[in-house]
């Protein structure tokens, strides 16, 4: 579990950098021929919109790559961050950009700009103006849009906002303007005030993802279900999801982002087509909250707990040195959890399980329970492969683990990317050391709708 600070977010780190990067790669090239070593920051570069110093952004992603996914382009994902909305939620926004956005995706992070300094708003809007100010952040989102446009070209039916606190109050604003280009936003913790956003009626077949904690003490849980309200008379398309903490991000946050990023994303897609009727277009507030999801989540990891002994488990001690066990004694989860013990040096030892059949989910979050003892180098991965079994994804690393550490939960989510039909977990065992393992799972977030 995660929980970031409001203001200042902690960075998340899987690992260090360093020596790690030519493990990984021997590792890649013994288990999966197509996986490369990632850098552990995404490629960001500082942008300039409409080539003016004030509007500057941050843009994640390879243009070309995100664009290259679908015939229609990329998307786009624009960020107002919270709090003062300055250029330091760069590493956080980072994370959203590598945890939370499936593939094909680019982000724009927005740096507010602090005109005066007695400016209280951070996200000043046509609306809500503060002394000083040039442009409103709706002119800056679309000067971003046409800047990113420049460099790939962008889906105009997937471009989204993610806003939270004091930049949710914007997002409405520009999601609500007269011909707006944002078809979805996800709004978290923030305030609704309709008297200050043009007529809620603009957004008829938009859709809003509205996230807020019922504990919320700084922004009234009242205002959530007010927009939730008001925008699905209005005629948008709205969901409303609850989470547990109060104001900040707690929690699964990337895992909670992603299930909004993706809603978004197919409730635009299916706007298209249906166009919205204006009666007709609501959909009932999502029961979902971060704690309640993950128990009805359907597992694909048969036996993640070893409850049924090694069952379908792989065992495969290339080094002659590894021990591959159950453990009563240690464990996490019912009777018994899986202790893989290494006494020396050698090629790399794995224990690996497989997902035969994946269905038809748009994504997946990968856990497992760890313990370890004196880990010099360890790796929990994933792979996804195609019906030919060729591994589809590149960034298979959930976390690397060393040294000591008692039971702990690591997971991550992953896109799944069209045509694959199996996946494989697997630890691996890079050097000496005890790891326990307990408790593994494949989850479905998201599945593709039936047709
Ligand atoms: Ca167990």
């Amino acid at each position: 579990m995660t929980t970031l600070p409001f203001s200042r977010p902690e960075i998340r780190r899987h690992s260090t950098p360093g020596h790690r990067a030519a493990a990984l790669l021997a590792v890649a090239v013994l288990l999966a021929p197509r996986a490369r070593a990632q850098d552990s920051e995404p490629p960001s570069q500082e942008c300039h919109a409409a080539q003016d110093q004030n509007k500057r952004y941050f843009l994640f992603g390879d243009a070309n790559v995100a664009a290259g996914k679908s015939k229609s382009g990329a998307s786009l994902l624009i960020v107002l961050p919270g709090g003062d909305g300055s250029a330091e939620f760069r590493p956080f926004v980072g994370n959203i950009f590598r945890e939370a956005l499936p593939e094909g995706f680019l982000l724009a992070q927005l740096v507010a700009v602090k005109w005066t300094p007695e400016q209280e708003t951070v996200w000043p809007t046509e609306r809500n103006f503060v002394d000083g100010q040039k442009f409103s952040t709706e002119q800056f989102i679309a000067d971003v849009i046409a800047d990113v446009s420049t460099l790939a070209k962008i889906d105009p039916q997937q471009i989204f906002t993610l806003s939270w606190s004091s930049g949710g109050p914007a997002a409405y604003a520009a999601a609500l303007q007269p011909s707006s280009p944002i078809r979805g936003s996800f709004i978290a913790m923030s305030v609704f005030k309709p008297e200050i956003l043009p007529p809620l009626e603009n957004g008829k077949g938009r859709a809003f993802y509205i996230y807020h904690s019922p504990e919320d003490k700084s922004c009234p849980p009242r205002m959530a279900k007010q927009a939730f309200e008001q925008l699905r008379k209005a005629g948008a398309l709205v969901r409303q999801v609850e989470y547990k903490g109060g104001h900040g991000w707690h929690g699964n946050v990337y895992e909670d982002m992603q299930a909004g990023i993706i809603w978004l994303q197919r409730t635009a897609r299916s706007g298209k087509t249906a166009a919205a009727p204006r009666d007709k277009p609501a959909e009932p507030p999502a029961p979902t909250t971060a704690e309640a999801a993950p128990a009805a989540r359907r597992n694909l990891a048969a036996n993640g707990g070893f409850e049924e002994g090694l069952g379908t488990w792989m065992t495969i001690n290339n080094s002659n040195n590894s021990a591959f066990e159950l453990d009563t004694e240690q464990k996490k989860e019912g009777a018994q959890s899986l202790r893989l013990k290494r006494s020396g040096t050698g090629q790399f030892d794995v224990l690996r399980l497989n997902v035969p059949e994946l269905g038809a989910p748009v994504s997946l979050a990968v856990s497992a329970w760890v313990r370890g003892e004196k880990v010099s180098n360890a790796y929990f991965k994933f792979y996804m492969y195609d019906a030919a079994g060729k591994s589809l994804i590149d960034d298979v690393d959930i976390r690397r683990m060393t040294g000591n550490s008692d039971w702990r939960q690591v997971r991550k989510t992953f896109g799944v990317p069209d045509g694959a039909v199996s996946a494989a977990v697997m630890f691996v065992m890079a050097g000496d050391g005890t790891l326990w393992v307990d408790d593994v799972r494949v989850e479905v977030v998201a599945e593709r709708e039936k047709k």
